[in-house]
């Protein structure tokens, strides 16, 4: 099945942007021109192109030896470790088809990911930041009717460790992927009770990761500092460790992205180049400020995932002594980037333009008519690297993308004259938590379910630190007694789902403000919060 029209299709390759290769051919590139080039640091291990490669290869063979075919998927919750790309590049050079979950995530967003992709197999870590995965892994496990297996990075416990999945020797892949295949499932930050799952397949990934490596002047030289999440897109590709490794350079993967550890790493490693969200940069530059890191390997900082102010973005240049670059992207495709040709208040003041001449961007009003440049308004999009529709979701693609394949992105926009963004709002139903998207709909249908709850509304609330924080506003039932907050956070913990989305704050009200037409009124409720 194909993920694009076949007229689209067509067009991007005939411009040169889709080139037929896999995601991961130049990693067998570099192996074999530069084999003993370091390609990843993590905190005990550093593999060569050769090693990475060679891994990749025998993971790829011990999936096809224990029977998962092309087109099978498996859940990938892997920290930042080595071995997330050896099962990464290994499940890819298979056609077995990763889902993309983040360390966060606990059973709710696991066992989901596992039910609704009828995942073959799941990859934990056996503890990550006091967790312990394994546990995690049994209780999905205990509640599918179809269990994945489960394969651990460290010690097993009752399951099976990624060292049995290696297969002594690489085998040629009988049945290899094409390029236009689905290659692997995203996660959409989403706005809807269920998260949705991005269908990116080899051409249109790579497209954006090279483009991105080519914006991003990565070089051989570059040494790239993974202080978020491996899987998110935004460090997966923009240009992120994959861009890296498209230009031959060094990923160095932190186990933890505070202060101590990322600056210290920057100033060991001789990183260049890093991408993270607001909150981080900020707390980055006070340690960098306060302390005494050689951060003088340093030269480009990304940040995106969520509004930078300007007021921010001023001081991060200085604080960290290095070039500022606003990144707004998304893992269903667009991503933005100002350019090292840009004049410092466009840097400072937007958050980019587009990677491709071949993004079709639109700015439109409620009932999708263009707007002129500088008007606010919706943002739409369609282009070489944009998904046309989620998978397996017909009725939400129907609303997500207009008839003719833009992905309504739910971000509200002005465009300058010179075609550069500024993100000014959003008019999806989600927090932005820091670059931590919460759908409000998924925390109030668990909400929904407490016995003292007789409605709720999740909302974000301004704060000065992460942007955004979540307040749940609750009317109870009427005879209910009143719980207390803790006690419903502890209810959303309870159901499951990651700490993240578990509301920062409580209100109880008697109702809520209503729009014209008789629906809650998001606006007002958030105005209220003060
Ligand atoms: P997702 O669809 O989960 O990948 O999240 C992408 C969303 O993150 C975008 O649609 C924006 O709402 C938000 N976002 C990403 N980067 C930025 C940025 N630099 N400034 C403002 N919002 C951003
Ligand atoms: O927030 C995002 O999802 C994001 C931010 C920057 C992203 O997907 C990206 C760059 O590619």
């Amino acid at each position: 099945m194909s993920l694009y029209p076949e007229e689209a299709a067509a067009r991007h390759r005939a411009a040169g942007h889709w080139t037929g290769e896999l995601l991961d051919a130049a990693v067998r590139r570099h192996a074999a021109a530069t084999p003993d080039r370091i390609a990843v640091t993590d905190r005990t291990q550093q593999w060569s192109y050769a090693e990475l490669d060679a891994r990749a290869d025998r993971l790829a063979t011990g999936l096809l030896a224990r029977g998962l075919r092309k087109g099978d998927r498996v859940v990938l919750q892997l920290p930042n470790v080595a071995e997330f790309f050896e099962v990464f590049f290994g499940a890819l050079r298979a056609g077995v088809v990763p889902v993309m979950a983040l360390p966060a995530h606990r059973r709710a967003e696991i066992g989901y990911f596992c039910a609704f992709a009828e995942a073959r197999a799941l990859f934990v870590p056996d503890r990550h930041e006091g967790f312990d995965h394994r546990e995690l892994a049994a209780e999905v496990r205990a509640a599918g009717p179809q269990p994945p297996e489960v394969f651990v990075v460290g010690e097993p416990g009752p399951f099976t460790p990624l060292a049995a999945l290696r297969a002594p020797e690489a085998a040629p892949v009988a049945d290899p992927p094409a390029s236009g295949d689905l290659a692997f499932l995203q996660l959409s930050g989403g706005s809807t009770g269920l998260p949705k799952l991005i269908p990116r397949c080899h051409d249109d990934y790579l497209y954006s990761v090279r483009a991105s490596a080519e914006i991003c002047e990565l070089t051989a030289d570059s040494v790239y500092l993974c202080a978020l999440p491996a899987a998110h897109n935004f460090p997966l590709s923009s240009p992120g460790t994959l861009g890296v490794f498209f230009a031959g350079g060094r990923v160095v993967l932190a186990p933890d992205p505070s202060p101590a550890t990322a600056l210290g790493l920057i100033a060991r490693e001789r990183v260049t180049l890093t991408g993270v969200v607001p909150p981080l940069a900020l707390a980055w530059a006070s340690a960098a400020e306060a302390g005494a890191y050689d951060l003088s390997s340093l030269e480009l900082l990304q940040v995106g995932g969520a509004k930078l102010s300007e007021e921010a973005a001023r001081r991060l240049g200085p604080a960290l002594g290095c070039r500022l670059q606003q990144v707004f992207g998304m893992a269903e495709g667009l991503v933005n980037y100002t350019r090292p040709e840009d004049d410092e208040r466009t840097v400072l003041t937007t958050q980019g333009r587009p990677i491709s001449p071949d993004d079709e961007v639109r700015v439109v009003d409620d009932q999708d008519r263009d707007l002129p440049d500088g008007a606010l308004g919706h943002l739409l999009t369609r282009g070489p690297y944009t998904i046309r529709g989620y998978w397996r979701a017909p009725e939400h693609n129907a609303r997500s993308f207009t008839a003719d394949g833009f992905y309504r992105t739910g971000d509200l926009v002005r465009r300058t004259a010179t075609g550069h963004l500024v993100v000014e709002g959003r008019a999806k139903d989600q927090i932005n938590r820091g670059g931590e998207k919460v759908a409000a709909e998924e925390v109030e249908n668990v909400l929904l379910a407490h016995p003292a709850v007789h409605d709720v509304s999740v909302v974000a609330v301004p704060d000065p630190y992460l942007g955004e924080r979540s307040c749940a506003y609750v009317i109870l039932r009427p005879a209910a007694d009143r719980p207390r907050p803790v006690e419903l956070k502890a209810f959303v913990r309870a159901a499951g789902l990651a700490e993240y989305k578990v509301p920062d704050r409580v209100e109880f009200v008697d109702a809520f403000p209503s729009t014209g037409i008789g629906k809650v009124s998001k606006k007002d409720l958030r105005a209220s919060a003060g």
